[in-house]
Order: structure tokens, then C-alpha cells, then sequence
């Protein structure tokens, strides 16, 4: 009912009337807001601002709106650059959406935490004029427990088992799926258009959340970064995807440097998501220039950190060389097999880029995944730098051969990088198309297609 009064309030205002008949005076109407929260937990919720321009066309917009209370906050935005000043939010125009013509509209959205409830904001403004439509939206949807039907539905908790990673039957199995990029800088390619698409097309079983530490990352707003990974975690869980949580170090490459915010971080994730079935951590990204001994120490302070929350979560060990069990430095897997953290349920990464990493890696991984359990947390389908050219026969190697191991992976990227590693076109994540094969890259439409055939999950 309320969807329909202002919706005739909308109409009558383009009719040029004021008023109408049975409802109060109405300002004019020079825009009209559609805010949905689209998601909502514990202390955060992701909402839509569609923004609708019913008066003349404008070139530049700031769109204001009132939080109802103070403590509702925005963390990230996307598609306007955000600004919140006590309970007042402003979203600026970016270049590319900056013309709103005459019923124009502009999608935005953000990531918000609060306390109490999460009332909707009011008093929305486009360039000072009250946008008088309707803020009124839908609730967030229903975390569906599909038991069956999604790769978390079917496979439930997952287990280390010998060498391989099990599902609640005690089964092996390999998961399937795509890394985010950067998220401090691709926020704008992880939605709800762009999740469904890696649930239902690509057919994902894994959404590896890349947050980095450093690089804009993680200590320049731990608060914030803590709330983003776990919205991405409740929209994996809401499509029945796993959610690979990586503390992404790359640059210092030693973990210890990190150590301190890796516990704040891990204490805080696994608590709040110690009940999910569908979380896994990785606890560094790529360990280099640094050896096994200090991987291994910081994995051992790690580790009983994230057990203290959430005991039953399988934790993936980043390994020397860049996650190359120790081979990009002249090693292999033998420093691990010899001198493995010690602690239980957890895997070992090794990840690889098809064009610089080919046949003496895939033997050193052949002969470690007879002793170690491992996860591929990422891979390219391109040199190590993440450009160059695809190469289609080592990918195809590789993944042949994962396979066969029934070793897990995550590809870099999901992402519009304007790099060959990412999987759509540069711009994609600005629109709402993720699905069409036009918006792939080369590189998107190999992954897509051995991502997307059928999982073999063993049920009982
Ligand atoms: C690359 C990104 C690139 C970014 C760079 C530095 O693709 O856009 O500028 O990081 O942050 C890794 C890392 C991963 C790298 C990727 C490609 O885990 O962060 O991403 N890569 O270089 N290890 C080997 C390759």
C-alpha cells in the first residue's frame, strides 16, 4: 500500500499536481529513491540506493540522506564516492554516471554496520531536492539451507581426510571456484548480480575472499575490512557457496610482520562465523623471502586463535616461495613433510600462473599430494605478474591434473582487472551483465568452462 501511494504521488507530481486527494501535500517530487537492503547480519547489512531523476536532466548529482540513528555507518560504497558525516550521507556522482537524464537512474549501494535495529534512512536529497518517492524496500532475502542442492547444501562442514579435503560424509571432494581481486579495490565487482552469476552460471562451489593487508588493505581500516569479508561470507552462504577467507600478505612477505593484526583479524572472523558450515581460512596469502621455520611459527600462533572460536573449520597454510611448497626458492616439499605446523584439519596452499609455472612445479605437486593435503587457494591462467598472454595448454595441464588429485581451486580473478587474469572485460562490474559470454575474457571463458560442469559429490 505504502509502494502505491507514493507511486501516485510520483505520477501526480509529473502531472504537474501538488496534491492529492485522501494524502498530504507533497513537495514537488525531483527524484524518487529505491532503498533496499539487500542483505543484513549480525551488526551489518548491504543495501541498494536506485536512484530515479524526475526533473530536468542533470550533469553531476550529490545524493544526501539521513541514517536514523548514529550508529548506522557506511563502511564501503560503491558506483558514487560516500561520505558520512555524522547521521548524513553524501554519494557523489563518478565520472562515468555523472549525466542523469530525465527518469535517469543511477544504481548505487553500499556496506553498512549497526547497533540495535536498522531502521531505513529518510530524507533523501538529489542535488538539495527532496526525493519525495518511495524509500521503501524489500527484506533481505531468506538464507536458504537448500540441503542438497548447492555445493555447501550437499557437502556440509568440511574435514581434512588423509590428503584430501571431505564432506560431512566423509568423503573427498574437490571444490571448484574463482578468487575475488583486491576487494580494497574491486568492491564494485561483488554484489548480488555478479554472486549470482558465479552461483548459478558459473556453477562456483567457492568464492575465495581476497582481502590484502597491506596495499590500501586491511590495516588501513581493520574494522571495516573485518565487516566487508563477512558480508561477502553471508552472500557466499546465502547461494550455497563456500567462502575461502584469505588474509592476503604479498608484500612484506613474511607473515610475522602481519602477526598481530592476523590474530585481531582471525579472532574476530571466527567468532563471528564459528556456526557457518561454510567457511575456510587461509592464513597467508604467499610467504616469500622468508623460510618454512617462520611460516610454521606464525601458523602455530595463528592457528590456535581461529580453534579458540571455531574449532571445526578447516585452515589453509600458505607455503615458502610464494605458495609454491618451496620450489620458487630452490626448495620443495620436503621442509613441510619433514617439519609439517602442528596442528590438525588443516591443508597446505600451493598455487601456480600456467604460463611461468609448468612441469617441474605440476611433478613437485604430483609427488606432495601423496604426503600433504593441498589446496590450489590461486592460480592464473597467465604469467605470474597476472598479464601476458593466456597459456591454454598449461592451464589445461594443470587443471587436468587437479582433477585427477581432486584438489580444490580458486582462479584470480573475478574480476573486470584490466589484466588477462581477470575473468570479465574491463567495465563489466559497472553494469549488472555478468552472465552474457560477451563480457568474458579469454581467460573467464576457459575457467567458466571447466568450472561449470557437473560437481562430483558423493551424498552418504
Ligand atoms: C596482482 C594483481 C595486480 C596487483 C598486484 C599487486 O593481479 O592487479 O597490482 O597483485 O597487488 C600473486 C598474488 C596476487 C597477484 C597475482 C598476479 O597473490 O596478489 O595479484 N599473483 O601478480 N601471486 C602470484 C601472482
Amino acid at each position: 500500500m505504502k509502494r502505491l501511494l507514493s507511486g501516485l504521488a510520483t505520477c501526480a507530481t509529473v502531472l504537474g499536481l501538488t496534491t492529492l486527494a485522501g494524502s498530504p501535500a507533497e513537495a514537488a517530487t525531483g527524484c524518487k529513491v529505491d532503498y533496499t537492503i539487500t542483505n543484513q547480519w549480525q551488526g551489518g547489512f548491504q543495501a541498494g540506493v536506485k536512484v530515479t531523476n524526475l526533473g530536468a536532466p542533470v550533469t553531476g548529482w550529490t545524493l544526501k540522506f539521513t541514517m536514523p540513528d548514529a550508529g548506522q555507518k557506511v563502511v564501503q560504497g560503491w558506483n558514487a564516492t560516500w561520505s558520512q558525516s555524522g547521521s548524513t550521507v553524501s554519494a557523489a556522482n563518478l565520472d562515468w554516471n555523472r549525466t542523469l537524464s530525465t527518469g535517469g537512474t543511477a544504481d548505487l549501494g553500499f556496506m553498512g554496520s549497526f547497533t540495535g535495529s536498522n531502521p531505513k534512512p529518510s530524507a533523501f536529497t538529489l542535488n538539495g531536492v527532496a526525493c519525495t518517492g518511495d524509500v521503501g524496500g524489500e527484506e533481505p532475502p531468506p538464507n536458504p539451507d537448500p540441503g542438497g542442492s548447492t555445493p555447501v547444501g550437499t557437502n556440509g562442514q568440511l574435514h581434512v581426510c588423509g590428503v584430501n579435503l571431505c564432506n560431512q560424509y566423509n568423503r573427498p571432494i574437490q571444490l571448484r571456484g574463482m578468487s575475488t581481486h583486491g576487494i580494497q579495490w574491486f568492491s564494485k565487482c561483488y554484489n548480488n548480480a555478479s554472486l549470482d552469476a558465479l552461483a548459478k552460471d558459473w556453477k562456483s562451489d567457492l568464492l575465495r575472499i581476497a582481502m590484502y593487508v597491506q596495499e590500501q588493505g586491511y590495516e588501513t581500516d581493520p574494522a571495516g575490512f573485518t565487516s566487508r569479508v563477512n558480508s561477502y561470507v553471508d552472500m557466499a552462504e546465502a547461494r550455497g557457496m563456500y567462502a575461502l577467507i584469505d588474509f592476503h600478505t604479498l608484500t612484506p612477505g613474511d607473515p610475522n610482520y602481519n602477526l598481530d593484526r592476523a590474530k585481531t583479524f582471525f579472532a574476530s572472523v571466527a567468532a563471528r562465523n564459528a556456526a557457518k558450515k561454510n567457511v575456510i581460512y587461509e592464513i597467508a596469502n604467499e610467504p616469500n623471502g622468508v623460510s618454512w621455520t617462520a611460516i610454521k611459527s606464525y601458523a602455530e600462533q595463528v592457528i590456535p586463535v581461529i580453534r579458540a572460536a571455531d574449532p571445526d573449520a578447516v585452515i589453509i597454510v600458505g607455503t615458502r616461495g610464494w605458495s609454491s611448497l618451496g620450489v620458487s626458492d630452490g626448495s620443495n616439499e620436503s621442509e613441510i613433510v619433514n617439519n609439517p605446523v602442528n596442528a590438525t584439519n588443516i591443508m597446505y596452499a600451493f598455487h601456480f600462473y600456467a604460463a611461468s609455472h609448468k612441469d617441474n612445479y605440476r611433478t613437485t605437486v604430483s609427488r606432495a599430494a601423496t604426503q600433504l593435503p593441498l589446496f590450489v587457494t590461486e592460480f592464473g591462467t597467465v604469467s605470474a605478474t597476472g598479464g601476458g598472454t593466456m597459456d591454454r595448454t598449461s592451464t589445461t595441464a594443470w587443471l587436468d591434473l587437479l582433477d585427477q588429485l581432486k584438489i580444490s581451486y580458486a582462479n584470480w580473478t573475478y574480476s573486470d582487472a584490466n589484466e588477462s587474469s581477470a575473468a570479465f572485460r574491463p567495465g563489466t562490474c559497472n553494469g549488472t551483465d555478468y552472465s552474457s559470454s560477451g563480457v568474458l575474457t579469454e581467460s573467464g571463458a576457459l575457467i567458466k568452462s571447466r568450472i561449470s560442469t557437473a560437481d562430483n559429490f558423493p551424498a552418504g
